[in-house]
């Protein structure tokens, strides 16, 4: 599919229609998020689940990890809002500071919110290990989810 009938048949300087060019920028920052889990070397190993919303990653701790089949449930305990940029940090929190050790990007890509609920998020992944649906249950106080894959 190309747009060039859609443009030749429009001024873009009279209508207020959009140019093509900006319809697929703002169709794409609306269906692609962001996605990262990094693997944290802390005083207790575990992953850091996040996810971008609302122009921030929302932050999961998982201790036993991302489920990589369906059939298994993990804790994933919310943590504090992290900045965008934190996705593509890796590297040594040092001795002494919060959270100290290494962090390694276990795994990234983008995702798309299939359903989202005040107590569930319903999420689709393509990341390079994680890929499919996935979803986020919070079933104790805002804090305590469950993390699995389903059979989709
Ligand atoms: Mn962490």
């Amino acid at each position: 599919m190309t747009l060039k009938e859609y443009k030749k048949k429009r001024k873009f300087k009279k209508t207020p229609e959009p140019p093509p060019s900006v319809a697929k920028k703002a169709r794409t920052a609306m269906a692609k998020k962001i996605f990262v889990v990094q693997k944290h070397f802390a005083r207790n190993l575990h992953y850091d689940f996040r996810l971008e919303m609302y122009g921030v990653l929302k932050s999961w701790a998982v201790p036993k990890g991302v489920p990589e089949k369906p059939g298994i449930k993990h804790l994933a305990v919310m943590v504090e809002d992290h900045p965008l940029e934190y996705a593509n940090f890796s590297g040594v929190i040092p001795q002494g500071e919060y959270g100290a050790g290494l962090v390694e990007i276990w795994d990234k890509g983008t995702y798309e919110m299939v359903e989202a609920t005040e107590k569930a998020y319903k999420i689709m992944m393509h990341g390079k290990i994680l890929k499919g649906e996935y979803v986020l249950f919070n079933f104790k106080n805002d804090k305590n989810w469950l993390l699995f894959k389903t059979k989709i």
